[in-house]
């Protein structure tokens, strides 16, 4: 064992020399990978065909220019990404972020994840992630539209049903998929349903899949909860974020009877001790696109703190749902300190790895994201089943599917926790379910 774990150090040490200047995707690399000695011990087959090694390399890295014109006239040059991770188990999955602070490394951190988050689905899915490093706050419809077109200019070459099949993620949306699916159809003449996810009703889209990973979250959360004999009901949440995840863990949270009294958004934090009032974060986000402050134009008595970290807020459960690294070891430790019992992740590695620990030392409960949120993805992969029987499920008959996906995801992770020897620990059972699959699978294909 401890060679295995010289050799996983190797493996991190190789990947820190070979992809320097992107810590998040180290970070999440590393997470998986201390995670793995007990599989290799049990499976040589996967160290002599250096599978890690393998995985830990992407398959193919796309990086463009895009530039496009404002409402004014002038220029503008933006970076677009497509890290196509791995097609072991099924075409290239995952979204596309549009956010100023993305870059090369945060594109390979969300794509490593991806291909974990995906082969959990048990879905025939494989890893990818994109976008730019274009800020659509305070841009106008035009001009979110010609950035699109001018993204997929070049990216619709590298796409297709069978190939790579992005969707949304942060600053992506229906409208933005909208937008980068009609060019793709013009480019190629081609109309190719199952080439995007999260499209709108009226050309392809799958009811739920808006509410999927934030209902997905709730049904894993659920599941969890359940296994220390626990609910939501009466429990107090706080969810970071208010976009596209985080308001529909709301929904779920409050339908399955807890009470969410915070979230967010970049610039600050919504405490409304009342309750949240989910129809004005909806038409504040969804409709009107304005900040989380205005909250309190409705709830004058909600307190709005510019800048505030969410997580000093006492809470049962906590869900963040906005970004990379927003829960760190200080406020992990707020958290426990205030009788914390469960962490779900909605966003994709929200928690530092202080954060992590810091969870497991107080033996809490804490669902790793790419187990927690892959209910986004899984309905992707069932509104691909739609596209390519050209059929439309209705909701109830979604939602029930993406319920069983979730719970059969929590039960693998559970059991394969506590075969691997680690009851309870999600991140062992994720990480383990997730990259036997994909090792597997690659092993049974040669050498790929
Ligand atoms: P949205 O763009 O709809 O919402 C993102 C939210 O997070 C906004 O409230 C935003 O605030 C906040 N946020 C984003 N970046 C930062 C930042 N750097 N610092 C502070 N707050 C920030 O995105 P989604 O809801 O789709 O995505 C949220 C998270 O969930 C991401 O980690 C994403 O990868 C993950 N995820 C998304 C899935 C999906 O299907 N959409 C599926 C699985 C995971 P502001 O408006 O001020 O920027
Ligand atoms: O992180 C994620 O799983 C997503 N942003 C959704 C990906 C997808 O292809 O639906």
């Amino acid at each position: 064992m401890s060679n295995l774990k010289g050799r996983i150090q190797e493996i991190y040490d190789q990947v820190v020399r070979r992809n320097p200047g992107e810590p998040e995707f180290h970070q999440a690399v590393k997470e998986v990978i201390e995670t793995l000695g007990t599989v290799l011990e049990k499976h040589p087959e996967y160290v002599e065909q250096k599978i890690i090694e393998r995985i830990c390399e992407p398959e193919r890295q796309i990086i463009f220019r895009v530039p496009w014109i404002d409402d004014k006239g002038e220029i503008h040059i933006n970076r677009g990404f497509r890290v196509q991770f791995n097609s072991a188990i099924g075409p290239y999955k995952g979204g596309c972020r549009f956010h100023p602070s993305v870059y090369l490394g945060i594109i390979k951190f969300l794509g490593f994840e991806q291909l974990f988050k995906n082969s959990l689905t048990g879905l025939p899915i494989g890893g990818a992630k994109g976008g730019s490093d274009f800020d659509p706050k305070g841009r106008s419809n035009n001009e979110i539209m010609r950035f699109c077109q001018s993204f997929m200019n070049e990216l619709y070459r590298y796409l297709g049903e069978h190939t790579d099949v992005p969707a949304g993620d942060i600053g992506v949306g229906g409208r933005e998929i909208g937008y980068m699916f009609g060019q793709y159809k013009r480019l190629t003449n081609r109309y190719e349903t199952g080439v995007f996810t999260g499209k709108g009703l009226t050309y392809g889209g799958s009811l739920a899949r808006t509410e999927a990973t934030g209902y997905g979250l709730i049904f894993f959360t659920h599941e969890m909860l359940a296994t220390r004999k626990q609910s939501f009901d009466g429990k107090t949440c706080l969810v970071s974020g208010s976009g596209n995840v985080a308001i529909y863990t709301m929904e779920k949270v409050q339908k399955f009877g807890g009470k969410v009294v915070a979230c967010s958004d970049s610039n600050g934090v919504i405490y409304d001790k009342k309750g949240i009032d989910l129809v004005t974060v909806k038409r504040l986000k969804e409709v009107e696109r304005r900040r989380i402050r205005d909250y309190c134009e409705v709830h004058p008595d909600a307190e709005y703190r510019e800048k505030g970290v969410i997580w000093e807020i006492p809470c049962d459960i906590a869900l963040p749902c906005a970004t990379q690294n927003e829960l760190n070891g200080e406020s992990a430790a707020k958290l426990i300190k205030n009788g914390c019992i469960a962490v779900a992740e909605g966003a994709n590695m929200p928690t530092t790895p202080e954060g992590i620990k810091v969870f497991q030392d107080a033996g809490i409960m804490y669902a790793p994201g790419k187990a927690s949120n892959a209910g986004g993805v899984a309905t992707s992969a069932l509104e691909m089943q739609q596209n390519a029987s050209r059929d439309s499920w209705d909701f109830d008959f979604t939602e029930k599917k993406l319920h069983i996906i979730m719970k059969k995801i929590h039960a693998s992770c559970f059991e394969t926790a506590d075969t691997y020897g680690c009851p309870g620990n999600y991140v062992i059972g994720a990480n383990i379910t997730g990259f036997r699959k994909v090792a597997d699978t690659m092993i049974a294909m040669g050498l790929i």
